[in-house]
């Protein structure tokens, strides 16, 4: 039995995963995510939402090929990207797979320590640019990720605290495609993290549960914790706070942040996207790439 406070529920196996279906196809059609006959690239990471909902995209009947990136994070990234590839095996599913140190020459330990950037913050916008750069190469219609409810309350407390206005107008769950961007699209919005956990039993899905070990620090698993104590308190405050911000107060930021979009410019060195010359990710390239090697725990993650 599967019980969600928040929805004053049990279920059982089988009428759980039909309620996670039912969730993600309203969300897909409420906001228009994807259209019958598109090719959708998931963005898959080894954990419990990206293959749940890559699972969840192929029952609904939609095309959807996955892709996952090598980041170089020790055993942690040979781990979570084995789960990505004996799910997709074992189900016949296209997988695409990049290699920063191949395709880049550098991992992320290595780029975040080159560029003093925190981990978090150098590997967000380096999977953004290849998830970007993957997605217009293969020509497909959209990209989705496994962001959910739990993921997006707290992205959005952190936002608000500190009235970062641009990034508010982003939380939208869909974002057309336009001004070099593919279409991106996040249907797990109304399912929490402890519904993934449980849709992933219950279906069979076997996933990384190990957390990353450049997470610490990470301000957003701050945000989570003050969010789940009031979600004990008050069941539903998640949802209330999320989805409400969705339907009252996201279209006061939305202009805003087109706005900003379609103001840049062409990156010299690869054409995508720019605020400068340059864009933030080749700059990376350029201060990791030679740069000297970090070393995680016992395994050491690059070699030169
Ligand atoms: S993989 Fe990358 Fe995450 Fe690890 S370094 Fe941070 S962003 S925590 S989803
Ligand atoms: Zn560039």
């Amino acid at each position: 039995m599967i019980d969600l406070r928040r929805h004053n529920a049990n279920f059982c196996s089988e009428h759980f995963t039909k309620f996670c279906r039912d969730q993600d196809s309203r969300t897909i059609e409420e906001f228009d995510m994807l259209s019958p006959g598109d090719r959708v690239l998931v963005a898959v990471s080894g954990g419990k939402d990206s293959l749940a909902l890559w699972d969840l995209l192929i029952r609904l009947g939609y095309e959807a090929d996955g892709l996952v990136i090598g980041l170089g994070i020790g055993e942690y990234s040979q781990s979570s990207t084995g789960y990505a590839q004996r799910f997709a095996e074992a189900r016949g599913l296209n997988l695409e797979y990049v290699d920063m140190e191949q395709r880049y020459g550098f991992d992320i330990p290595t780029g975040a320590r080159a560029a003093k950037r925190a981990p978090c913050s150098a590997c967000g916008m380096s999977k953004r640019h290849v998830f970007d750069e993957v997605t217009m190469a293969g020509d497909y219609d959209v990209l989705v990720t496994g962001h959910n409810l739990d993921d997006e309350a707290a992205v959005l407390f952190g936002n608000v605290m500190h009235w970062q206005t641009e990034y508010l107008g982003r939380q939208w769950p869909v974002l057309e495609a336009g001004s070099g961007f593919p279409k991106k699209a996040k249907p797990l919005i109304r399912l929490g993290e402890r519904e993934m956990a449980a849709y992933c039993i219950v279906s069979g899905i076997d996933y990384v549960v190990e957390e990353c070990p450049m997470s610490k620090g990470n301000k957003h698993l701050g945000y989570k914790e003050v969010l789940n104590e009031m979600e004990l308190r008050q069941p539903g405050a998640k949802a209330d706070f999320y989805l409400g911000f969705l339907r009252r107060a996201a279209s006061v930021w939305r202009a805003e942040a087109q706005t900003g979009r379609s103001e840049l410019g062409r990156c010299a060195s690869c054409g995508a996207p720019a605020g400068g010359e340059i864009c933030a990710f080749c700059r990376l390239v350029e201060r990791a790439t030679g740069a000297e090697p970090v070393t995680l725990g016992p395994t050491r993650v690059r070699s030169s």
